[in-house]
């Protein structure tokens, strides 16, 4: 088979479709993780695409993220057995009023499947309840996300907040999600930027070193 034929399903919102080849990508002893970047990825940043212009609309995207969270779904246990040692601890959420978190879903399976802890606070997620967690928690690493230009600006406020109660220097920020880039990241004074979820790993590898 062709892992195109997982991207046409995912376009084409056919869930039961999707899972049928995602088992029979797996049978044929294709890398999980192939299956995921080559699949089931690409069908959702074509959808994304038909969304922008104007050839999907909501329910079409709804319909597609379901075809895709079947495949994922299947995936998921191989992606965490690839090496699990645990490693630092990594909070990760979607900022507020954002509830894009298909991004944010795949990050985490794959910081997970990293060997790293993960403390998942969801999508749509107060400062308040951030900095709570940051407290308790004491994670390593916050992993920011957010989908819109509307929402992104938050993450600034975040930093800020962190700093103003004296959180911020034991704690390395990363954030990530479609409108952001190294500019962004560097302007908000976080550590990095990671453009995609093997970016996310190989930064959160890079920061935990230094
Ligand atoms: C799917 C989708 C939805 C779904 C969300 C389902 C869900 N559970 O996530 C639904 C239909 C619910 C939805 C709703 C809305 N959406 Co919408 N949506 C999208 C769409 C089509 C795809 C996003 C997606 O899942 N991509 C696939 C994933 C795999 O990619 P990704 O999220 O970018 O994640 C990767 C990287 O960015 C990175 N990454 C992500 N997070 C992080 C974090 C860290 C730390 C790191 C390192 C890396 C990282 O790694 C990920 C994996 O490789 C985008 C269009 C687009 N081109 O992005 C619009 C889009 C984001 N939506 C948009 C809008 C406006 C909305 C709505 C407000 C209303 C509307 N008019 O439809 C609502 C409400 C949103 C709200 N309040 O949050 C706009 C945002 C515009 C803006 N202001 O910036 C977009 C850009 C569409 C557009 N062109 O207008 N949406």
């Amino acid at each position: 088979m062709d892992l195109n034929e997982i991207k046409t399903a995912v376009i084409q919102m056919d869930e039961k479709s999707t899972e049928k080849l995602v088992i029979e990508a797996l049978e044929e002893k294709y890398n999980p993780l192939d299956i995921l970047n080559n699949g089931l990825i690409p069908g959702m940043k074509a959808v994304g695409e038909l969304f922008t212009r104007k050839e999907y609309f909501v329910p079409e995207i709804l319909l597609a993220s379901d075809a895709f969270y079947r495949g994922f779904n299947l995936l998921t246990p191989y992606l965490k057995k690839a090496s699990y040692r645990k490693k630092d601890k990594v909070l990760i959420c979607v900022v507020q009023g954002d509830i894009h978190d298909i991004g944010k879903n795949i990050v985490k399976v794959m910081i997970e499947s990293a060997g790293f802890q993960v403390i998942d606070l969801g999508r749509d997620v107060p400062i308040d309840e951030i900095i709570k967690a940051v407290k308790t928690a004491k994670p390593q690493i916050l992993a920011l996300s957010s989908l819109m230009t509307t929402t992104m600006l938050q993450m600034g406020e975040i930093i800020n907040r962190l700093e103003k109660e004296n959180l911020r220097k034991n704690i390395k920020i990363i954030i990530g999600g479609a409108p952001l880039n190294q500019e962004f990241a560097r302007k908000i004074k976080a550590d990095g930027y990671g453009e995609d979820a093997a970016g996310a790993v190989d930064l959160i590898e890079k920061l935990i070193r230094e």
